[in-house]
């Protein structure tokens, strides 16, 4: 069972259910937060109240095909971690010309403590097909596909989202400090396009990722991963997280990337991404460059 939001309009929205033969519920709630509160209350999985709202409703006749999404949630903030996966340390190293060995990335790749940051706040956060923008202070950028866990204000995993954690390594690679700078600016995460509620994920572990990026039509880049890959767990991300912490419900941590572009690969304004994750579906956006700035080289 997964979470949608289905635009209508400028200001409306409609939250549906989409079940795993397809079809569409349209559900009497203003947003999924609003569900996990209701759950929370009852003391009933969210899971629970959505099967309970199918079966009152009828389902519309649109495919999914042919509805424009938005963010099935909106999270007042989106955090992420960071080197979790070989690949993602192995190129934070190569970025920052430092071997392998006793690297900061090394370090926190072994660490007990895991690397959490602040990813994006809901007005830097966009859904499917929305465009994602790309620095104009930086000529070495990609997107970091990674899966999402939706949160509870308690740290509890509601359900699994797709993320878009875009990047810029050459200012990440200048400095580690810079890294605010190289993971956050307006349209720099996507969130979408549907959450997956935890209770019908049967394996987490065991999520295929992938990534495509096309230019002009043609496929530029591709590239696969599995959460099998993770070093971490899930929950020992989350009490990281919520130690000494407020988290608002509706949440989303990004558990990290395993794919990451050749070297020699940058985003252009133009292309399209699209990140797919077994059982969540596709997050698509276009890339651009702010229309009010040019591009600093
Ligand atoms: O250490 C910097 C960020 C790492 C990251 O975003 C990732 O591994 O996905
Ligand atoms: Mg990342």
């Amino acid at each position: 069972m997964r979470i949608i939001c289905i635009k209508q309009g400028e200001k409306s929205n409609q939250l549906a259910a989409l079940t795993d033969n397809g079809q569409i519920y349209p559900l009497q709630y203003n947003s999924f937060i609003e569900i996990m509160r209701e759950a929370e209350l009852k003391n009933e999985t969210c899971l629970s109240l959505v099967q309970e709202a199918v079966q009152a409703a009828s389902p519309l006749e649109a495919k999914l095909e042919d509805l424009a999404l938005t963010l099935p949630v909106k999270p007042d903030e989106v955090w992420a971690a960071g080197v979790t996966y070989l690949q993602s340390r192995d190129a934070r190293n190569s970025e920052s010309n430092v071997t392998n060995g006793d690297s900061f990335y090394d370090k926190v790749y072994d660490a007990k403590r895991p690397e959490l940051f602040m990813k994006s706040t809901l007005h830097r956060t966009v859904g499917p097909n929305d465009p994602v923008y790309i620095r104009t202070d930086s000529s070495w950028q990609i997107p970091e596909p990674e899966l999402g866990l939706v949160l509870s204000s308690k740290g509890d995993i509601v359900g699994y989202t797709i993320g878009n954690d875009m990047s810029s390594r050459d200012i990440e690679g200048e400095n580690p400090l810079y890294l605010p700078q190289a993971k956050i600016w307006k349209n720099s995460c996507s969130i979408g396009p549907s959450i997956r509620l935890t209770e019908t994920v049967e394996e987490p572990y065991n999520l295929d990722i992938s990534c495509r990026i096309y230019r002009n039509a043609e496929l530029v880049f591709t590239g696969e991963a599995n959460t099998s890959q993770l070093k971490r767990k899930y929950d020992e991300l989350v009490s990281y997280l919520i130690r000494d912490n407020v988290v608002f419900d509706g949440t989303v941590l990004l558990t990290g990337t395993c794919i990451v572009p050749a070297e020699d690969f940058t985003l252009a304004d133009g292309d399209v991404i699209e990140i797919e994750i077994t059982g969540i579906g596709v997050l698509r956006n276009p890339v651009q460059v702010p229309k009010s700035v040019s591009l600093v080289n």
